[in-house]
């Protein structure tokens, strides 16, 4: 599908026009369209065979021409025009917080900035400062910015990474004589960010699975081709590796190349210990004169040629490494939670506020994926950029839940929606709907969307205070992460999570691939002191509930089991568990 490549494209457009300083209608007209593009659930190229290109909202005529365009030669006249005007790198520049399009454009326009490193250069010179509207302060922020973004560059977002891989895996799972195929690396071990796509294949014929690599749609470039190892870069700039694998020695192959790193050393050192070795192509036994090989085909063969448990991928890494090792280490590994546990979620948004879909489609999205509950927490009235709900809006949507779940009891069907919020917690730490009106929803969920610039001391109070509420139940996005645009906030967590575990208060894992806050890290330390937790996707239209895997990804690699995670619960359950 080029659904994404085209929704892409009218994002950089629309950006670069954007700086150019078009017009904001035709700006809007390319966001507008790219959105809908990327979440078409049809191929775009089906679509615009059937000449169906105009029933998607905002493709008018001039777009559906400039889709044709692309579709049937790869370029677009119009961007390559614009692109001689505006260099395609301002887009960088732009994507620094507190620069954005105005700033970009005066940056190039006065200092010839056209990317991150002549920014980097202007702003360490102090010519910056000389501009119009430019302060001291605003350089520290742009420099911390550039930061920001290029550790984003570095690292591609979680779901990036899925796509990707799976991508490649479907295009060639089924050449003939490809026995077994998987993504390994940091993507396995479901780390919040990946830096490159780790592929293993084991195939009769390696050099056919090489060749069908290097030409996929997606490669830009290819930096090696081999008889075992192929290298690719894509048009994103994703670098993706695949290596062919003897069939015999998969599974030593599979963990070698999981990793992580560290967590191969420690298998090596345990090897040492028991006079074994184990390496890519599995484990041996060096006692004896000519060294006998123990274990290869499978993971789980070679765990237990070293007398362990199978450890699964999310716990491979530094965190709790400790408790796998020195424990007794078949009792120390937790059945973890995984997808099918959950029951439902309880931060999701609606065209109430922000949200793309309505409560009635939410709601059904939520069937689909086998939930028994969904509550639909949209943004309280004082987040205005986010169409916050007033209090007259809250009670019809109140009156609309009430009508879905009449209607699902009328049909005996036993799922529920719930009344929730995502309540604007304010820069001294109070909620921003009357006592009366919290006590009306049935979910609050506390959140911090501004004055993300207070001190340590002030955010950690304003989050212990927000606790300290009686109608809190959740505390969304702790750490306030955005990744690419902001670090997380600083914050001492040891006394948000105490706060947390003193009033009944769950913190979130945030499953929204730009957030995927709070990370493993944090999570595998709030356990410890007794949190408790929730998985949300924070969805703004019915695709991103889709994220929730991802969600649970971190809460594998921070130890938790379905028993720390309350969307696990039944509903009855759940609210029993949150009343206070
Ligand atoms: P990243 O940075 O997100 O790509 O993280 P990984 O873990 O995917 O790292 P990568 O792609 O460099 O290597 C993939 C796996 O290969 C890694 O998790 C473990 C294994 N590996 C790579 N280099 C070494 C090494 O020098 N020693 C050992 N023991 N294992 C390695
Ligand atoms: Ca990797």
């Amino acid at each position: 599908m080029k659904n994404s490549e085209i929704a892409d494209l009218f994002t950089r457009m629309g950006s670069l026009l954007e700086i150019r300083g078009d017009n904001v209608f035709k700006v809007k007209a390319y966001f507008k369209a790219a959105d809908q593009i990327r979440t078409l659930a049809e191929d775009i190229e089906q679509i615009r065979s059937e000449e169906r290109l105009g029933d998607i909202p905002g493709v008018g005529k001039t777009l559906q021409e400039k889709i044709g365009e692309w579709l049937d030669t790869g370029r677009l006249a119009a961007y390559d025009k614009l692109v001689e005007e505006v260099p395609e790198t301002l887009l960088d520049v732009m994507s620094v917080p507190s620069v954005g399009p105005k700033k970009a454009k005066l940056f190039f326009d006065k200092l010839a900035v056209k990317s991150l490193k002549d920014l980097t250069a202007a702003a360490k010179s102090g010519e910056l400062e000389d501009l119009p509207g430019v302060q001291k302060k605003t350089v520290e922020k742009i420099l911390a910015g550039i930061q920001t973004v290029e550790s984003g560059q570095d690292r591609m977002l979680l779901n990036e990474a899925f796509w990707n891989a799976r991508f490649v895996i479907n295009a060639l799972k089924d050449i003939n004589g490809v026995r077994q195929i998987d993504y390994c690396g940091s993507l396995r071990r479901g780390r919040e960010t990946v830096r490159d796509i780790d592929i293993l294949v084991d195939a009769k014929d390696a050099q056919s699975v090489m060749d069908a690599f290097v030409k996929l749609h997606i490669v830009k470039s290819i930096n090696a081709h081999g008889e075992t190892k192929s290298s690719i870069m894509t048009k994103r700039n994703v670098q993706i590796d695949l290596r062919v694998v003897d069939q015999a020695a998969y599974g030593a192959a599979l963990m070698y190349f999981t990793g992580s790193k560290n967590f191969n050393i420690k298998l090596r050192q345990i090897a040492i210990q028991q006079k074994r070795k184990i390496n890519e192509y599995g484990v041996f036994d060096v006692s004896v004169k000519k060294e006998k090989c123990l274990a290869s085909r499978t993971e789980k063969e070679c765990f237990k040629a070293l007398d362990l448990p199978y450890i699964p991928p999310e716990l491979r890494e530094d965190i709790g490494m400790a408790e796998i090792f020195e424990g007794d280490a078949v009792h120390s590994v937790p059945k973890l939670v995984e997808l099918k546990d959950i029951r439902g979620e309880i931060h999701v948004h609606s065209q109430y506020s922000d949200g793309k879909n309505t409560v009635a489609e939410m709601a059904e999205r939520a069937e689909e994926l086998g939930y028994e509950y969904l509550a639909v927490s949209d943004h309280s009235q004082a987040l205005k950029v986010a169409r916050g709900v007033s209090v007259e809006d809250l009670r019809s949507k109140r009156e609309e839940i009430d009508e879905i779940n009449q209607g699902y009891q009328d049909l005996g069907e036993s799922f529920r929606v719930l009344c929730g919020s995502e309540v604007e917690i304010d820069s001294d730490g109070n909620l921003d709907y009357d006592d009366d009106i919290l006590r009306g929803l049935d979910i609050v969920v506390a959140a911090i969307h501004t004055g993300l610039t207070q001190s340590r001391q002030q955010l950690t109070n304003r989050l212990i205070r927000a606790c300290q509420n009686p109608h809190t139940n959740f505390i969304a996005h702790p750490f306030g992460i955005h990744r690419g645009k902001r670090e997380p906030y600083d914050i001492d967590f040891e006394e948000v999570c105490r706060a947390a575990v003193d009033n009944n208060v769950c913190l979130e894992i945030n499953s929204f691939p730009h957030r995927l806050d709070l990370e493993s890290e944090k999570v595998y330390f709030a356990r410890k002191l007794g949190v408790k937790f929730v998985i949300n996707t924070d969805a703004h239209s019915t695709e991103h509930m889709d994220y929730m895997p991802l969600g649970v990804g971190v809460a594998r690699r921070g130890w938790l089991t379905k028993h720390d995670v309350v969307n696990t619960f039944p509903l009855r359950k759940l609210l029993k568990h949150i009343q206070k």
